[in-house]
């Protein structure tokens, strides 16, 4: 097992991470931005190194700064946690030509995963089911775009194949859209992305966003640990996770998590990964892979009993995977709630001092947060500051422990959609589960403040 290992992100997540180097036994060396010094995870971490300031271009996305940092300390290992370098194959690969394990997939699975062409032709030779569409990247060929496009008839979605998570996507409804949606498409993602390959798909209209939680090692063992619903979200942007799906038949999810891990083995995967699917009318269709840990892990953890992080460090130091699948069970269900700094309605970032900090607690309650009283909320990352994670026996219970947890939380001196999950706790289509992936934004609509 690693003796130390550096922690290249920053707010929970590096906090999570620390966490579970402790419970290994590892020194963690946290790196942190000026913005970032006064962080308590940084105080309390054994080891931290600035690597600069607060724009994180300049510092969490800067590869030499970390690389060094890493060799300044003697790291074996380099964690990147989730966003930042998290999914990038160069950096992978740069910490692995430095020495220095990285505790994610090889740098050629990032790869395969972020061209999202290349990912969705893994797929369908894995046997995983994938929405209909182009067989790889579109032609220039106008008169094939059509033909294409008729076949798998309208709408249609144009995708660049270097998006991905909602970036350069274009839905078209007429043939006579066609052709001009995909030249813009193109011309948008080569500015982008550096790749104008673009794909083209059935569009789905009202489907919800289920994905499912896998880890390897490096032996080709691979286990899937259910699945979590992700459909209640704005601009891309998640809110609320929970597991297992509503309404989902078991045998539906099973069927799909074995396509999952066989596709790990055939494509030699290791880690923690994530396969994003659309469902729609009872059927699952593949989007994208995540190859990293997700923000909405805990509620698998909760509801599997499995360290996800902590298994992570473990496969990528060589260990293999501690449990089967049969040992995979799923108990009870886990909802989370992503507090951010921002306006609950009109949500406007809002960063800033925190005068007050009471987090919830009790039977089956999770609190992943780095926030504290009189913490300062930097204005120059993402604004979610925490997450309220609720375990029950049923999904009645862990309803109701997340509103009784809601109701205890206080953050005062900044901003936060508190109220926005405290209503929607109560709101009869989700309670009743199932909600699409639409549900969030129509509900806005419906509720003008
Ligand atoms: C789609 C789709 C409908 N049909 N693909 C958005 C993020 C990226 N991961 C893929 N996305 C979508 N792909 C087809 N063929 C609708 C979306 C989509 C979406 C997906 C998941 C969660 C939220 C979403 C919000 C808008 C659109």
């Amino acid at each position: 097992m690693f003796k130390k290992i550096l922690v290249a992100n920053r707010g929970e997540i590096a906090l999570r991470i620390q966490r579970a180097c402790r419970e290994l036994g590892i020194r963690a060396v946290m790196v942190y931005s000026e913005a970032d010094r006064d962080a308590k995870y940084v105080k309390l971490a054994e080891e931290a190194v600035c690597i600069g300031p607060a724009q994180s271009a300049l510092s969490y996305l800067n590869m030499p700064a970390i690389i060094s940092a890493a060799e300044v300390t003697d790291a074996e290992a380099i964690h990147p946690g989730y966003g930042f370098l998290s999914e990038n194959a160069d950096f992978a690969e740069r910490v692995e030509k430095s020495g220095f394990q990285f505790i994610g997939p090889t740098p050629e699975s990032i790869r395969l995963m972020g061209d999202k062409v290349s990912a969705k032709q893994a797929m369908i030779k894995a046997g995983v089911p994938c929405v209909p569409g182009s067989e790889g990247e579109l032609p220039d060929d106008p008169a094939q775009i059509r033909r294409i496009a008729k076949a798998v008839g309208y709408p249609v979605i144009i995708k660049a194949a270097g998006g991905g998570g909602g970036r350069g996507m274009r839905v078209v409804h007429t043939e006579a859209a066609l052709v001009n949606a995909v030249s813009m498409t193109r011309t948008e993602a080569g500015a982008a992305f550096g790749n104008p390959a673009v794909y083209l798909e059935k569009f789905l209209q009202n489907p919800r966003h289920i994905e499912i939680q896998v880890l390897a090692d490096k032996f080709k063992n691979a286990v899937y640990l259910g699945e979590r619903d992700c459909s209640m979200q704005r601009r891309h942007q998640k809110i609320i996770e929970e597991a297992p799906a509503p309404g989902i038949a078991r045998k539906l999810i099973e069927r799909l998590g074995e396509r999952c891990v066989a596709a790990c083995k055939k494509i030699a995967y290791r880690g923690a990964g994530t396969f994003e699917f659309l469902y729609e009318d009872g059927e699952f269709y593949f989007i994208e892979m995540n190859t990293r840990v997700q923000v909405e892990h805990p509620v698998t953890e909760m509801t599997t009993g499995v360290d996800i992080v902590k298994t992570q460090i473990m496969v990528a130091a060589g260990e293999k995977l501690p449990f089967t699948q049969r040992q995979i069970q799923i108990r009870g269900h886990a909802i989370e709630c992503r507090l951010n700094a921002e306006d609950p309605y009109k949500f406007i970032p809002s960063p800033g001092r925190i005068s007050m900090w009471h987090a919830p607690g009790g039977p089956g309650v999770r609190v992943d947060s780095h926030i504290y009283t009189n913490y300062f909320v930097p204005p120059n990352y993402d604004s979610m500051i925490g997450k309220i994670i609720v375990h029950g026996d049923t999904r009645d219970q862990a309803l109701a422990r997340m509103r009784t947890a809601l109701a205890e939380t206080v953050v005062e001196g900044i901003n936060s959609n508190i109220a926005l999950h405290r209503e929607l706790m109560l709101d009869a289509k989700f309670v009743s589960g199932g909600t699409n992936i639409h549900y969030l934004e129509e509900w806005l609509s419906h509720h003008p403040r």
